[in-house]
């Protein structure tokens, strides 16, 4: 404390925002520098960690943490972004949570949350938990099947959750009805944010 370099100011903030330490901060940093290219993350890059980390991807989880991650919509991931993301998936409090999980589950961020959105994240949410359950992170992630069973179950779950949260029928989900009934149904909101996926999301963070 007591020192005034900019680094540190910057540092500073940083921890506050993201409820990290400074000892976590530099450990982030070096994690933040093997992966970024010119001080930035891009969405490739990311896609590479995941797959080398993983043991491949799906394009849901990657989508979702990317989305986790750019916090300001402009396609790439600064330091500070990088250590926000993190300090949620650590901490689990995060401000804006619900406008943070609608980001999020907007895959490909039209501003609605489709049926086949939700699905995919719901399946997505099931493949990981196989992931990391059943198999123990020992079996590549791009080889985990889900059974077809499993399958139909996981698109009832997500079509049930649609049909309740898309309020006026027009088969999207909007940042509005989102908001509304979230605010409403803190079952619903806890359900919504567990899609996240957040103790699988912190082995990108891991070494390896
Ligand atoms: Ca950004
Ligand atoms: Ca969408």
């Amino acid at each position: 404390m007591g020192n005034a370099s900019s680094s540190s100011k910057d540092f500073k903030e940083i921890a506050a925002n993201s409820r990290l330490d400074h000892a976590d901060l530099k450990d982030l940093l070096k994690k933040f520098n093997s992966m970024a290219v010119n001080g930035e993350l891009n969405k490739e890059k990311m896609k590479k960690v995941i797959d080398l980390k993983y043991g491949g991807t799906d394009s849901a989880f990657s989508n979702i943490l990317f989305n986790l991650f750019d916090r300001n919509n402009d396609k790439t991931i600064n330091f500070q972004e990088f250590c926000l993301a993190y300090g949620y998936l650590v901490n689990r409090t995060l401000d804006d949570i619900v406008e943070t999980s609608f980001k999020c589950l907007d895959l490909n961020g039209d501003g609605f949350i489709s049926k086949s959105e939700l699905r995919a994240v719901v399946l997505m949410n099931k493949k990981m938990e196989k992931y990391f359950k059943v198999y123990n992170k020992e079996k590549p992630l791009d080889q985990i099947n889900l059974l077809p069973l499993e399958v139909s179950n996981v698109n009832k779950e997500a079509d049930e959750l649609f049909d309740q949260m898309d309020v006026n029928g027009d088969k999207q989900i909007s940042k509005e009805e989102f908001l509304q009934l979230t605010a409403s149904d803190p079952v619903l909101k806890q359900k919504m944010s567990n899609l996240l996926v957040k103790d699988e999301s912190l082995d990108f963070f891991s070494k390896k």
